[in-house]
């Protein structure tokens, strides 16, 4: 009916059909991520006095290859923050958020990490505070940053279960708080990814709140370096990567993960891919396009409920 328009496509994705004779009104099931990347930097300009990045002149808006997917890209810092970033992606049929926070070399704060696909009816859930360095043998580290907010992780484990199987390089990225999950879209489980989301944030802000700049420079050094190599994993192994492609090609899809998503991985260190994963080398010294060496694995959940790694 050539006389039926539509008439709105409000925020919240509340859709109007109107014509003469008929009215409609519906919600359309996709969900908006950005909604909350808005929540949590409202919640941060509470408590801190954010900076837009620099980066945020280069990178705002994209238009994919498609001519139909959006992505909208939001980038801040503070004195303490390096770089507060979002990106959330939006067409009819899929939605992505890339949600995180890193901190100056001076502070050992995990990194935050939300990261949303969400397709047709999939949801593939990642939510964490990654830890700057290796909990098996920073055991104070542990005790230091997760000990105390656990029982976030208990809140929501039974509503979001372990996700099963995974590359099983991931998980030495991950903490015991780790919300690794995969579920069919409601707007139950959304209100929920909603909550966990913004809780998981608070606790990260609390403590970029309380942490003190740390003074001695072999610790600033190391904090750099355990910065870089995570940088230098996701800027070439994230799975996100084949959809950025695709959207963008090959040229913008780098520059965006290289510049934007995982800035500092040109800054932070010198070293390559292959000096901090020489797993990954094949012959002539050039990275193995494998996403992974070892594998899909962990089929439960490596932690206890105490956060004790158990493999
Ligand atoms: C799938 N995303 C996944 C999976 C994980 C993550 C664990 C399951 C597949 C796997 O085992 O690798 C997320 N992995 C992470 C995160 C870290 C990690 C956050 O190691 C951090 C250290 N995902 C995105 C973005 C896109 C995206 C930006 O974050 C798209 C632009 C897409 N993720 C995406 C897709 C899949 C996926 C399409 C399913 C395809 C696949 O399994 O490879």
């Amino acid at each position: 009916n050539p006389s039926v328009l539509i008439s709105t496509i409000s925020k919240n994705r509340n859709i109007s059909l109107r014509s003469k004779h008929q009215r409609f009104s519906f919600r359309v099931s996709a969900v908006s991520y950005k909604k909350f990347a808005e929540s949590a930097l409202q919640e941060t300009i509470k408590r801190v006095v954010l900076e837009p990045s620099p980066l945020q002149e280069r990178y705002s808006s994209m238009t994919g290859l498609d001519g139909k997917t959006q992505l909208q890209m939001l980038a801040f810092k503070s004195p303490k923050i390096r770089l507060l970033r979002s990106m959330a992606i939006e067409n009819e049929t899929i939605q992505v958020f890339d949600f995180a926070g890193f901190m100056k070399p001076e502070y050992d704060i995990p990194i935050f990490c939300a990261n949303f696909f969400t397709s047709a009816n999939m949801n593939i859930v990642v939510l964490d505070l990654n830890p700057l360095h290796q909990l098996t043998d920073h055991t104070n580290y542990q005790d230091k940053y997760y000990k105390n907010i656990m029982s976030i992780y208990h809140k929501y484990d039974e509503i979001f279960p372990w996700g099963g199987k995974l590359t099983g390089e991931s998980i030495k990225f991950f903490s015991p708080l780790v919300m690794w999950t995969r579920f069919s879209s409601s707007h139950e489980k959304h209100n929920a990814l909603f909550s966990a989301f913004l809780e998981y944030y608070q606790a990260w802000l609390e403590m970029t709140i309380q942490v003190k700049e740390e003074m001695e420079p072999s610790q600033v050094r190391a904090n750099r370096e355990a910065q870089h190599k995570y940088l230098t994993w996701r800027a070439q192994k994230d799975p996100g990567h084949a959809l950025l492609r695709k959207l963008l090609g090959e040229a913008k899809a780098k520059a965006l993960l290289r510049d934007f998503l995982f800035n500092g991985v040109d800054e932070l260190g010198t070293k390559a891919f292959i000096d901090y994963f020489p797993e990954y080398e094949i012959e002539g010294g050039t990275v193995s396009d494998k996403r992974s060496i070892i594998g899909k694995s962990f089929e439960t959940r490596p932690w206890d409920s105490n956060g004790r790694f158990i493999g």
